[in-house]
């Protein structure tokens, strides 16, 4: 819809603040570092910062395990760092999203220690528990358990826990009204400080039956199935309106991103609906679970994703457009093409359609950059407990451990989580130590340094299209129109407003490849491609070429 809001207008640029930059030589990305980068965040015109958990945590899933909500990770410096961050954000008109982890919390959170001692601990109701004389619990999927269950026996109440990711991060009960008022309260620490909104991490999991009812036979061993089983808890948005009305209304400026937004447009929107009163920012992630490589899926596929959303988001509701994130593989390596010959172009291909798709723009770091994958050969590379525990659970049960080496070079979550190459010196300039994970190889070309000195560069590709957009109200507000629907090798649409309307062309091939737009051209003018070498044909779009046109 066209109703104003800032956050429709922003770019939201993601820190992931482990691999973002050390200060203090340990190895791992700090706070102090991210202060040190704020004038290269300015520079490159970003709006606001999505941050990834910067709360106390022992780090069994990178701070989405966190045990005290309101202290700063001791790797990650003090809560005078933070507060020196925010300053330094909002002296420079940054603002400051943060991520809200509550599904979940680590077993090393007071709240559990308390929980885990006994039955009638005061506590207990903060978590599910199952009593062992009731039997084994009925069976719960668990995204990163060695043996994919999300009950945990613990013997010194003689019950189970639940636990959907790591053993370490134990399920909040948020039936229990007192769990409902510690989050709420939480929130309000925060946003009194001065931080601008929330990412809710995995929260389309927060509701649950009590009762654990047997999961339907159909869905059983069907993990896609189960996420959505899971994603529909029939209290979620009873807590999400609660919480609008404990928290939210007080603080109209700040916004809110549901990550994870049911499994359909229509179950997205009543996230963000605004009639319903609950959160902003829908993040679905149907056009990143399609698949592991545009080249499996295709582009047809793809475009229908938008265009669906699109269509049921038109007139009212808010979404995000990103291709990466700290979960995902590198975009370049996964929508685009990261040969030597294709990594540039096709970077900026794709940061042109983050930037003029409708929805707000949610950039990962290093996208910038044109990082790719870093596709490790070892195991003993990897740190993720996601990667760690899947290959155990292989190895005890004599699966193919090559295989699966061989498909996490694509799609591990850690290909995105390598250090920011910030220049051409040891470790990229990341850190003085050794970092924490290994950093690319090729950042002795891709590094900030480097891309800063030529016009050409993806980075400055990048600053120059976050102006753009800045610049064309028609790219933020504007009516999405999809063309040339079955073109299996181009993206082409328009984005129309108040009698301006603006054509983008995207060839997602490393192909020349024709379009058929059926719109005259004859009076439009280029204002932006990711060629620099003038056109010789005007019909045909060169391999990974991304042009913005004025019509009219
Ligand atoms: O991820 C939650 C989550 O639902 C994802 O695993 C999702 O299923 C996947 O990205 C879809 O492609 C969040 C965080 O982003 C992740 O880093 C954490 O490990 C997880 O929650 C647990 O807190």
């Amino acid at each position: 819809s066209t109703d104003k809001k800032w956050w429709k207008e922003a770019v939201v640029y993601q820190i992931y603040p482990r691999s973002f930059k050390d200060s203090d030589g340990d190895g791992v990305g700090d706070l102090k570092g991210i202060i040190s980068k704020l004038d290269y965040l300015r520079s490159i015109g970003i709006d606001a910062v999505w941050l990834n958990p910067i709360y106390e945590s022992p780090n069994d899933d990178n701070g989405y395990d966190i045990s005290n909500y309101r202290e700063i990770m001791k790797d990650f410096g003090t809560m005078q760092d933070f507060d020196l961050l925010l300053k330094g954000m909002h002296e420079r008109g940054i603002k400051l999203i943060m991520d809200l982890v509550v599904n979940h919390s680590s077993d090393e959170n007071y709240w559990f220690q308390e929980s885990r001692k006994s039955r009638d601990n005061k506590y207990r109701n903060y978590y599910y528990w199952w009593p062992a004389e009731k039997g084994t619990p009925p069976y719960r999927w668990s995204f990163f358990d060695v043996n994919s269950n999300a009950w945990k026996y613990d013997a010194q109440t003689d019950s189970y826990y639940l636990h959907y990711f790591s053993v370490k991060q134990p399920d909040l009960n948020w039936n229990n009204p007192e769990v409902r008022n510690e989050i709420y309260d939480m929130m309000k620490f925060w946003l009194d400080k001065g931080i601008d909104g929330f990412r809710l991490d995995a929260f389309q999991f927060a509701s649950k039956d009590p009762s654990f009812p047997e999961l339907p036979k159909e869905i059983v061993g069907k993990p896609l199935e189960i996420i959505k089983y899971y994603g529909n808890g029939s209290h979620l948005h009873d807590y999400l309106q609660e919480m609008n009305r404990e928290v939210l209304s007080k603080y109209p400026n700040a916004m809110t991103v549901a990550e994870g937004a049911g499994d359909s447009p229509k179950a997205a929107m009543k996230f963000v609906d605004p009639d319903r009163k609950e959160l902003n920012i829908a993040y679905h992630f149907e056009s990143v679970d399609i698949g592991k490589h545009l080249s499996d899926f295709g582009l047809v596929k793809y475009k229908d994703i938008f265009s669906r959303y699109d269509e049921t988001f038109k007139d009212k509701g808010w979404l995000s457009i990103f291709m990466a994130n700290h979960d995902q593989p590198r975009m370049v390596s996964k929508f685009g093409n990261d040969t030597e010959k294709y990594r540039e172009l096709s970077s900026k291909m794709l940061t042109t359609f983050v930037m003029t798709m409708r929805g707000t723009t949610f950039y990962y770091q290093g996208d910038e950059l044109g990082m790719s994958n870093i596709r490790f050969d070892n195991i003993e590379d990897y740190n993720d407990v996601d990667t760690r525990n899947k290959h155990q659970f292989l190895k005890e049960n004599n699966g193919d451990l090559k295989a699966f080496l061989e498909g996490q070079k694509q799609t591990s979550r850690e290909n995105g989580r390598t250090p920011i190459q910030w220049n051409a010196d040891a470790n990229a300039g990341f850190t003085v130590g050794k970092p924490w994970l290994k950093v690319n190889p090729n950042y002795t070309k891709v590094n900030v340094e480097t891309l800063e000195k030529d016009p050409n560069s993806t980075l400055n590709y990048f600053r120059k299209l976050v102006q753009l957009r800045k610049n064309n109200p028609v790219l933020i507000y504007g009516k999405y129109t999809l063309l040339d629907k079955e073109n299996p090798k181009v993206f082409a649409f328009t984005r129309e407003l108040e009698g301006k309307k603006t054509l983008v062309l995207l060839n997602f091939s490393a192909d020349n490849a024709t379009v058929n737009t059926g719109i005259n051209l004859n009076n439009s003018k280029i204002i932006s491609s990711n060629y620099q070498e003038m056109r010789s044909n005007k019909s045909i779009l060169r391999p990974y070429e991304a042009l913005i046109i004025e019509i009219n």
